[in-house]
């Protein structure tokens, strides 16, 4: 069938509306009418060409929501009519890494993702015959895309598909790294940096998990009104304290933090965030994706006395037990996604959408088909 998508032909360029055809479900395989998309930091991230994983010409896009149009032979959990949100971070239920209980991070298609293929090796987007790459397994900068069944959550019927598609990556990485990633408990102080679209997530999961001192650093000083919003109860801006930015974080929360959360993807940040942890058992988590070459750093001491790095993905959700259920607490008014999405925008603005994110004006832009 023609498609109508937005193709990134190459790094650093903006994206190309185009009629991209589409082959329908194989074995395994489902067809999804894509009514919303997210756009997320990484989708920029992957375009600017710092993405070791970032090919071309690809379909971007990972944030969606959509309904079910088609599905091949052998898919028993989803029928013509579902409303789901694809999933970048499958989970099949049967990998090593699906039993281990241990983790979120689903093995079983992870090679072919990782190259823009379906798990059979090949794509179902092409132009003119010539093939054009999936992206993390989910395309959703294309009004219609293939997936297969592992990785798409079923959700309920009422839900909207405006709102709901940032439950595809953002609400899910931002509240999961509070809740399911570092478990933080009622009455401990955290440290956010970054308060855009992940961030504030973070900070709404850290109010939802009882968290006392919730502190923001950003740059962009027009971010505190809203993350107070969300639960932020102080903010530091970089800029104001220098080079004493540690110092000045481990002062305010009386010896350190008890979590910090890094939603940047800068590897300096991502030291400053463990190194204002408290010692003995601040646990500072790396949300932020930093690009190809980048490496962290810190003296060894850091850990030696009771600090914690780790790092988390899609929150630590497993995406068709959670999502769902992230998509009640929604339903239920228990988390805000209205008050994040700040633009919508038509398939043919896409490019607008990222510009809006590079000016630091919008938290969420979402396309509407
Ligand atoms: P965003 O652009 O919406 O927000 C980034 C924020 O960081 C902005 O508010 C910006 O002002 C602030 N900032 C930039 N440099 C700063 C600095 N040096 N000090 C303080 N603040 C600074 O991006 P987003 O969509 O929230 O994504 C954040 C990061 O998380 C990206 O790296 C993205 O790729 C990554 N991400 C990771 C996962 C995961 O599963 N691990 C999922 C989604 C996104
Ligand atoms: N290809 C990138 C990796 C980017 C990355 O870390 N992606 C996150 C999700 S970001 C969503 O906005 C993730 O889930 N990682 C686990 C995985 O298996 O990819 C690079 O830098 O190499
Ligand atoms: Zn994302």
């Amino acid at each position: 069938m023609d498609v109508r998508a937005a193709v990134a032909y190459e790094a650093g360029k903006p994206l190309v509306i185009e009629t991209v055809q589409l082959e329908g479900p194989k074995a395994g395989e489902v067809l999804v009418e894509i009514k919303a998309t997210g756009i997320c930091h990484t989708d920029k991230y992957t375009l600017s060409g710092a993405d070791p994983e970032g090919l071309f010409p690809a379909i971007l896009g990972h944030e969606g929501a959509g309904i079910v149009v088609d599905v091949g032979p052998g898919v028993t959990s989803l029928k013509k009519g579902d409303h789901v949100i694809p999933l970048y971070t499958p989970e099949c239920r049967q990998c090593k890494s699906c039993l281990s209980r241990k983790t979120n991070l689903c093995t079983s298609i992870r090679a072919t993702q990782g190259k823009g293929l379906m798990p059979d090796g090949s794509s179902r987007f092409s132009i003119g015959g010539k093939p054009i790459l999936h992206y993390m397994g989910c395309s959703t900068f294309s009004n219609y895309t293939v997936l297969p069944e592992i990785a798409l959550a079923k959700i309920r019927e009422d839900a909207p598909f405006d709102k709901v598609c940032y439950i595809g990556c953002g609400v899910t990485t931002g509240l999961g790294a509070v809740i399911y990633t570092a478990k933080v408990e009622p009455g401990a102080n955290v440290v956010v940096f970054g308060l855009g679209g992940i961030g504030l997530n973070v900070i709404q999961g850290a109010r939802i998990a009882g968290a006392d001192m919730i502190v923001g650093v950003d740059l962009n000083p027009e971010r505190e009104a809203l993350a107070r919003k969300f639960g932020l109860t102080h903010f530091v801006n970089p800029k104001d304290v220098g080079a004493d930015l540690v110092p000045h974080l481990v002062e305010l929360t009386k010896g350190g933090a008890d979590y910090s959360f890094e939603c940047i993807g800068n590897t300096d940040v991502m030291r400053q965030a463990l190194e204002c942890c408290h010692r003995g058992w601040g646990v500072s988590v790396v949300i932020g994706v930093a690009a190809a070459g980048k490496e962290i750093s810190t003296r060894p001491f850091q850990l030696v006395t009771g600090r914690v790095w780790k790092g988390s993905a899609f929150g630590g959700a497993r995406g068709r037990t959670d999502v769902p259920r992230i998509v009640d607490w929604y339903m239920d008014g228990k988390i805000n996604i209205d008050d994040l999405i700040t633009h919508i925008l038509p398939l043919e603005k896409i490019n607008d959408g990222f510009d809006l994110m590079t000016r630091g004006e919008s938290i969420r832009s979402v396309v509407v088909y």
